[in-house]
Parts: C-alpha cells; structure tokens; sequence
C-alpha cells in the first residue's frame, strides 16, 4: 500500500524538504498551496511531474489554512494517512505588524486542521510545527518540559496550536505529535529571516552588487541547525507507535553576530565593513536565547544533527554565490527547470 500525506506549507522551506524525503520514501504527496497572483511553488517545481503521467506521486491542491471547509474538503477527497500542518505566517517579526492574520493562519489555522480531521473522521497521524519560540524568555537550555513564555503574537499563536494538538490527543485520541522545532536554515531560507539575509548580503556584497546590509540585534543567540536533517526529525516523529512532543536542536549556541562574521570570513571579507544598523529590525520584544536539549527526540526516535553552524554558513553562502552565477535564478532551480508546473494546480 502506497502511504498518503498531504502538507499543508509545502510551498515553504521545510515543506518542500519534507515533500522531497517522503517521494524519495515511496509517499504519494498532496500539497496545500495558497492562491496568489503570482507563481509561488518555486522550491517545489522540481518535484512536478504531470498529474496525466501514470507514475506522478505529487500532487498540488488550492487551500488556504485560514479556510476550515476547503481543508475538510480535501481530507475527505484524498484520506491522507499523515498530515503534516507547516503552514504558517513564520516570520517573527511580521508577526508584531499583522498580530491578527497571526494568530488566524498560525493559530487558528491548526485548530480548523484537527477539527476537519474529526470532523471527517479521518484516522491519520497528524504533525504540527511547533516552535522553539513558544519558549520565549525562559532561560536556556529548553528541552520538552520547560515552561512556554512567548515573546511575539506568533509565538503566543504557536503556544495555542500546540496546546490544542495536544488536546486533540488526549480529548479524541488522535495520533496528534508536537514537534517543538529549533531554528532550522539552509539555501531554501526565506530571504528575510537573518541567516539567508545575511548569506545572499555577503554573495551580493562579494559580487559588487550591494556596499552593504542593514540587521538589527546582533547579540541574540539561537541554535541553528540544518532543515533537510529536521524534516527527516518531522517523519520520524510520525513513524511511532504513540503520539508524544519532541524537541529538535543541535545544542550549539550561536550569536547573530558570530553567523556574521563567520559567513563574511568565508569569503575573506571582513564584515564590520558592511553592515550596518536598522532599528526598523529590532523587535517590541525580543527572545534572547534558544539553545535546545533534544535528548529525547536521540532516545526516542533516534533522531541527531550532524551539520554544525560553521557548516551551516558555509553551505548557505556557497549556494548563494551559486545562485549569483545562475543569473539570480533560486538556487534550486540549479537542479532542474521544470515547465510551469503550477499551471497545473488540481482543483
Ligand atoms: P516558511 O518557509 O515561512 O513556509 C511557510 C509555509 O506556510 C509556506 O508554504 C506558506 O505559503 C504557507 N502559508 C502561510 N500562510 C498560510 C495560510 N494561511 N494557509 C496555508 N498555508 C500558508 O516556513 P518554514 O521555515 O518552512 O517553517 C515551516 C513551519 O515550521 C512553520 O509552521 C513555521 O512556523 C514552523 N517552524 C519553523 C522553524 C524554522 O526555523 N524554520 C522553527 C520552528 C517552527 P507561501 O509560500 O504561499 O507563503
Ligand atoms: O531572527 C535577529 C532577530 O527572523 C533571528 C522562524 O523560523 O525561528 C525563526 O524565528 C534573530 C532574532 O528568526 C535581523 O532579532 C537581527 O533575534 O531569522 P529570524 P527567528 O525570529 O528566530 C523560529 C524558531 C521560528 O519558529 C520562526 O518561524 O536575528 N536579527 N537582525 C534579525 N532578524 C531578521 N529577520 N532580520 C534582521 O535584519
């Protein structure tokens, strides 16, 4: 039997890894796409084949997490046997300027997903992206038991969807797992979250195409692991008997600052030359320090990163100045130019 999962996100970094390592897997995968007036599905058009061809395992559906039917209607057409919930507004920051679309899309949106599931009587096992955010102010290190303190309407939105997967567990039964997921990057990164802003800056600046960048707080510390090693964390989560909450992480402290300057180094530019500071980047209130113990996620599911953030931002300058060379085209689009595939969006 061909397992079935649809991927609600797929659109975005972590989606289209995971649609890749479950096609790669033998999964037939139903993405869930926003409606937009321009072409959105560039980290996945690799993937397309023509739904016509007898051999197409991929498949991408309009939906929007912010419309409850539309999700019912297509957990009732397609009967995934996994449900992967990454879509999400994601962006921090954004979060303080549309708090609102927020919590309906992060938060909310979630809510509508399990109860369409119960609604339609679906048995599956559902995955929700929970966030290292929701720990906000709590001190590190933070593992499965540290209490939430969210510091943005995102993180509060994320805090809400992970209660009520939870819920859903206990209330109904479902096979319903929290991965509380740690910053995760890599050349699919959106442009605007600070290490891919900063990795395309130091291709820009090293190409002559840009004399500098603008960041806000330097000193913030995350843990930034490697997101094709996360999604393969997301499906294994899935792959256990029982439903639990898992912490993702590599452990590694890693200021902003030091991202910066070891990407500027790669390229042998010294990066106090080039940026320089923006207010607009700073946030309300910011989160000062994720450093995850994912312990029990390598106990448990036998789940552990290997690539470190001095790798990290190598990989990610690197297939940045790729992408410089290919005329500016996504680095992806490095591996294969599929025709329009989402002209072929089923309906
Ligand atoms: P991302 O690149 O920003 O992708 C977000 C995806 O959600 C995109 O496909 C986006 O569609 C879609 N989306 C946004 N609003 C939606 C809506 N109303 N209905 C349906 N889809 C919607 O995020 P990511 O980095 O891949 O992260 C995946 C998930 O993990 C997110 O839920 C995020 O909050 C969470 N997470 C991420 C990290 C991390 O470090 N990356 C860590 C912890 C948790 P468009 O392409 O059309 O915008
Ligand atoms: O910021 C600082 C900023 O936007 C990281 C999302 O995937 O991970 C992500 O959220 C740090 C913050 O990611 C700039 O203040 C400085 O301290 O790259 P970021 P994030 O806020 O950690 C979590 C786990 C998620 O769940 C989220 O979905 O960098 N910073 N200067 C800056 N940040 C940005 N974006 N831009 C700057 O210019």
């Amino acid at each position: 039997m061909v397992k079935r999962a649809l991927v609600t996100g797929v659109t975005g970094q972590d989606g289209s890894y995971l649609a890749e390592l479950l096609l790669a897997k033998g999964y037939e995968v139903h993405g869930v796409v926003r409606r937009a007036s321009t072409f959105n599905t560039s980290r996945v058009d690799h993937l397309y084949v023509d739904p016509h061809e007898e051999d197409a395992r991929f498949f991408l559906h309009y939906g929007d997490l912010t419309d409850g039917t539309r999700l019912a209607t297509l957990l009732s057409k397609l009967h995934p046997d996994e449900v992967y919930n990454l879509g999400a507004q994601s962006h921090v920051r954004v979060s303080f300027d549309e708090p609102e679309h927020t919590g309906d899309a992060t938060g909310m949106g979630t809510i509508r997903l399990l109860e369409a599931i119960r609604q339609v009587g679906l048995d599956c096992r559902y995955y929700q992206a929970s966030s290292s955010e929701m720990f906000g102010a709590t001190p590190p290190p933070q593992d499965e038991s540290t209490p939430f303190y969210p510091r943005s309407p995102y993180g509060a939105a994320k805090v809400y969807a992970y209660w009520v997967t939870r819920n859903y567990r206990e209330a109904y039964g479902m096979h319903a797992t929290n991965g509380i997921l740690f910053n995760h990057e890599s050349p699919r990164r959106g442009e605007t979250f600070v290490t891919r802003k900063v990795t395309r800056a130091v291709a820009r600046i090293q190409a002559g195409l840009d004399d500098h960048v603008y960041l806000g707080n330097l000193d913030a510390v995350r843990d930034w692991g490697y997101a094709p090693e996360y999604v393969e964390g997301m499906w294994r989560m899935l792959q256990q008997d029982e439903p639990d909450d898992y912490v993702l992480a590599t452990g590694v402290p890693c200021s902003v600052r030091d991202w910066v300057s070891t990407a500027f180094d790669h390229v042998g530019l010294d990066w106090e030359k080039y940026v320089r500071f923006d207010e607009r980047y700073l946030r309300p209130t910011e989160v000062d320090a994720l450093i995850g113990d994912a312990g029990k996620a390598e106990r448990a599911v036998g789940w552990k990163t290997e690539v470190t953030p001095d790798q990290l931002v190598r990989i990610m300058v690197d297939a940045d100045v790729k992408a410089l060379e290919h005329e500016g085209r996504p680095w992806i689009d490095a591996v294969s130019l599929p025709s329009w595939p989402s002209a072929h969006l089923a309906s």
